[in-house]
């Protein structure tokens, strides 16, 4: 499972926990097998305090772009869900999104915490900030084009989208 919580804390799946710092939308996971998926997230500073206060998440799989922009639990209206492999629930503080053709779970508290798990078929085929899931510790971090970084918040950085939260 990978863990991301708080403004700038992560757990990869093989495990190497770091923080970085960022205000743009990142990459936690970005398939570099044939099926096109990837989910991304943004800080959220709600009241312009500075103070993160949620995460947006953006996920795209096969034919769906699914997207939280609010606390709701409910997907914005925008978003293009394809009902058959895509399951959406809130249960207690969680929202709950199963990409089951996919083997692909996210959990999130509405807030600042997402869980993701991914079946084995991912192994060794993820990049992001969710690390490459071929269970070694030690390789997690990469830009895009697969060149080893030494620190977090160049890592960080390797993997921004290409919007920024400052408008
Ligand atoms: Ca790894």
């Amino acid at each position: 499972m990978c863990t991301v919580y708080g403004d700038r804390h992560y757990r990869t799946f093989d495990g190497l926990l770091f923080d970085y710092i960022g205000d743009c939308k990142v990459y936690l996971l970005k398939s570099s097998a044939n099926v096109t998926m990837s989910v991304t997230a943004e800080n959220v500073d709600c009241f312009e305090s500075g103070v993160i206060c949620r995460k947006s998440l953006f996920i795209s799989i096969g034919q769906s772009i699914i997207v939280f922009d609010d606390d709701s639990g409910k997907p914005n209206p925008s978003s293009v869900i394809d009902r058959q492999n895509v399951h959406i629930l809130n249960a207690g503080y969680f929202t709950i999104i199963h990409l089951t053709q996919y083997e692909i779970s996210v959990l999130w508290d509405r807030k600042t915490t997402i869980h993701i798990q991914a079946g084995p078929q991912w192994q060794g085929k993820l990049s992001g900030l969710c690390g490459n899931f071929d269970l070694k510790t030690v390789n997690e971090m990469k830009t895009p084009d697969n060149m080893d970084l030494s620190t977090s918040q160049e890592f960080g950085n390797s993997w921004t989208a290409a919007e920024a939260s400052h408008t």
